[in-house]
């Protein structure tokens, strides 16, 4: 079976990690599998939205495959880590929004690539973590990065140079979970925010993605700058008049 499961369903793609027996640990072959899911839906006009989950009722992802780890040399870690961060920034900078549904651990690599997506969902028994420091490392995906631009700098200090993982309450407190609906509810809250999602206008979700995730690296001025361009070329596409014209008519939009 596939180490990465996908189903397209109502211009939703889901993608499972789908290495159970190592609690879906990031290893090279998941990583390229990634990036390959990862440009097509970036490519492909019927996917809207794309969640991303952990097979099992253990983990999302329990961090790089530290088996794999163990062997590498220097050159091939750099070549890992340049594979890991180009997949994880083409989730970032993908056209549509990606939720992370963390259905368990996510630790190490795996809190870096919920990190990486736009929006997490926790279970109730999710925990996220940076434990690298435990294992002599530092991360390596982007998480020294990442985790202080969530949550601010000094949280982000405390949770990666103690290696404490943080249940799913907390990590709603700290903003790096959005929510952690009760468990019965997971599977439904993850599908509804899809759905929503996937319903979007889709040129206005895409130029909104862009302006946030161009805009918080550049100086205010800047950033407005991009933000006035994004706005304007909203006006360009039929989704734009469609929504304003709903709105004054008192009826539901019908975005193409
Ligand atoms: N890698 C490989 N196998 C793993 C794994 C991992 N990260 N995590 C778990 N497994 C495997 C276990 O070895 C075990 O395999 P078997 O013994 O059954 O063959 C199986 O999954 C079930 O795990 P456990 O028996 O340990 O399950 P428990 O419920 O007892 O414990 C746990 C669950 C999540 C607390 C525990 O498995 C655990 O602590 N796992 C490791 C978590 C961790 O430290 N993750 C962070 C890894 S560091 C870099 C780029 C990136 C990174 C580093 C460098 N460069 C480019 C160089 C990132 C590093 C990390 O992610």
């Amino acid at each position: 079976m596939s180490i990465l499961l996908q189903e397209e369903q109502d211009h939703i793609l889901t993608l499972t990690l789908h290495r159970p027996e190592a609690l879906n640990a990031l290893n090279r072959a998941l990583l390229l599998a990634l990036d390959e899911a990862f440009a097509y839906a970036d490519e492909n006009d019927a996917i809207r939205c794309v969640v991303l989950t952990g097979a099992g009722d253990k983990a999302f992802a329990a961090g790089a495959d530290i088996e794999e780890l163990s062997a590498m040399s220097a050159l091939e870690a750099t070549a890992f880590s340049r594979l890991g961060n180009r997949m994880m920034r083409r989730i970032e900078t993908l056209r549509k929004p990606v939720i992370a549904a963390v259905n368990g651990y996510a630790l190490g690599g795996g809190c870096e690539l919920a990190m990486a997506c736009h929006l997490r969902i926790a279970h109730p028994r999710a925990r996220f973590g940076l434990p690298e420091i435990t294992l002599g490392l530092m991360p390596g995906f982007g998480g020294s990065q990442r985790l202080p631009r969530l949550i601010g700098k000094a949280r982000a200090l405390e949770l990666m140079l103690t290696g404490r993982p943080v249940k799913a309450e907390e990590a709603v407190q700290l903003g790096l979970a959005n929510q952690c609906p009760p468990e019965a509810d997971f599977a439904s809250a993850v599908e509804q925010l899809a759905r929503q999602l996937a319903g979007n206008a889709t040129m206005a979700s895409q130029l909104l993605l862009q302006a946030v995730e161009t805009g918080l690296d550049l100086p205010m001025e800047h950033a407005l700058q991009v933000e006035s361009q994004q706005f304007g070329l909203c006006f360009d596409h039929p989704d734009a008049r469609e929504g304003t014209e709903a709105f004054l008519q008192k009826r539901k939009p019908r975005f193409l």
